[in-house]
């Protein structure tokens, strides 16, 4: 079994971060702490490049040193453990494309406006990740009975409104999630190391869930008797949807079925005639089972699936219009996936905005 590389990695302020970030093509959305999204025209593949990757951080990033970090596994299990890097990575090696997607994503199309950061549709990318199951280390360890949760504990840790003391990043998984959910402690990122600003030296990943809960810079993971009521679990991250008088609350959890429109570009030109549009989708329910695409006001057509698409990752679809008429117009796609769900109808919406799953749409000129 091959081990993870230990790599020295390079220390990056705040500032040269962002704009590196701004490099590569991302929008810097905030610079400290750094939240950036990508132009769903760079998300035209089944991976995303390096650098095109979101970034979304509430805290400043934490640089650990591989050689000092150590995974603590306890609270109710039989066996409590304390891993270095080697010792995880000892532990296996499976590889997996996932896309994680911030559930904040598509917010800045709520109205009235949501609160949080303004993000349009690239909060989303797809890697392909390798590293440990977490089922294989919450076995190990021997989760015993009375056992309800598994909270995961970040490194990074700053001041959030409301709590007096400094709180770290912590999300919690029911145990029967964190053995189910296909969960990895993962270790690389597109066949290197994971990058600091990803979670260094360890990050979990949770495929088909929104990306909340995909911890990174990993350090402790505590199985609880009773559910975990912390500020990213309890306060934020939850959907409060004002229903009859009353808040609906109800906790982030799956990706929400969408489409991204990536060729055209939005604002491009193409020539008038036939037009291939590209694109991917996903859905955290269920596979995705249909993509269609409308031209201006056009009717709506079925669009090609990629026949093999990666086990957790998105899908790619594809249709070529005929006939398209020189003139400003707009492209759009929605999907349906498996479950029965849809993008048919606009996201109801919600106080912090989350799930933001709207119908793609492009501006593009044709000539
Ligand atoms: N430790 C830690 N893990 C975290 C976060 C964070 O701020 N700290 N942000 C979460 C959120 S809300 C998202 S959307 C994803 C973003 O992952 P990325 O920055 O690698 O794209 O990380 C999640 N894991
Ligand atoms: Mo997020």
């Amino acid at each position: 079994m091959a081990r993870a590389q230990v790599h020295a990695i390079p220390e990056l302020d705040a500032q040269s971060a962002a704009q590196a970030a701004a490099r590569a093509g991302l929008v810097v959305r905030r610079e400290e702490p750094l939240n950036a999204e990508v132009q769903p025209a760079a998300l035209d593949g089944e991976l995303t490049p390096p650098g095109q990757f979101f970034l979304r951080n509430h805290f400043p990033i934490p640089e650990l040193r591989a050689a000092d970090w150590r995974l603590r596994v306890g609270g109710l299990v039989g066996e409590p453990l304390e891993l270095s890097l080697d010792e995880l990575a000892g532990l296996g090696r499976v590889c997996s494309v996932a896309t994680l997607e911030c559930a904040g994503n598509g917010r800045i199309r709520f109205g009235p406006a949501a609160h949080g950061e303004r993000w349009a549709e690239g909060a989303v990318g797809s890697a392909w990740w390798a590293g440990v199951p977490l089922e294989r280390v919450l076995r190990r360890a021997g989760i015993l009975p009375g056992a309800c949760e598994v909270v995961f504990r970040g490194a990074d840790a700053g001041q959030v409104e409301d709590r007096g003391e400094p709180v770290r990043f912590e999300r919690s998984l029911t145990v029967a999630d964190a053995l189910r959910s296909g969960a990895l402690l993962a270790y690389e990122m597109n066949g290197a190391p994971l990058p600091v600003r990803h979670g260094y030296p360890v990050r979990l990943v949770v495929p088909g869930w929104y990306a909340v809960a995909s911890v990174k810079w990993l350090t402790d993971i505590d199985v609880t008797g009773e559910p975990f009521t912390g500020y990213f679990q309890d306060e934020h991250y939850v959907y409060e949807w004002p229903r009859g008088g009353a808040l609906a609350r109800e906790p982030v959890r799956l990706q929400r079925v969408r489409s991204l429109v990536t060729e055209p570009g939005g604002g491009s030109w193409r020539p008038a005639g036939d037009l291939a549009v590209r694109g991917v989708a996903w859905s955290g329910s269920a596979p995705v089972s249909r993509v269609e695409v409308a031209i201006g006001d056009g009717q709506w057509r079925e669009a090609e699936l990629a026949t093999r698409p990666p086990d957790h990752g998105w899908r790619r679809w594809a249709l070529t219009v005929t006939d398209v008429p020189p003139g400003l117009t707009r492209i759009r796609s929605r999907a349906y996936d498996r479950a029965g769900h849809d993008q048919l109808t606009a996201p109801e919406w919600n106080r912090r905005g989350y799930g933001g799953n709207f119908v793609h749409e492009v501006p593009v000129r044709l000539y």
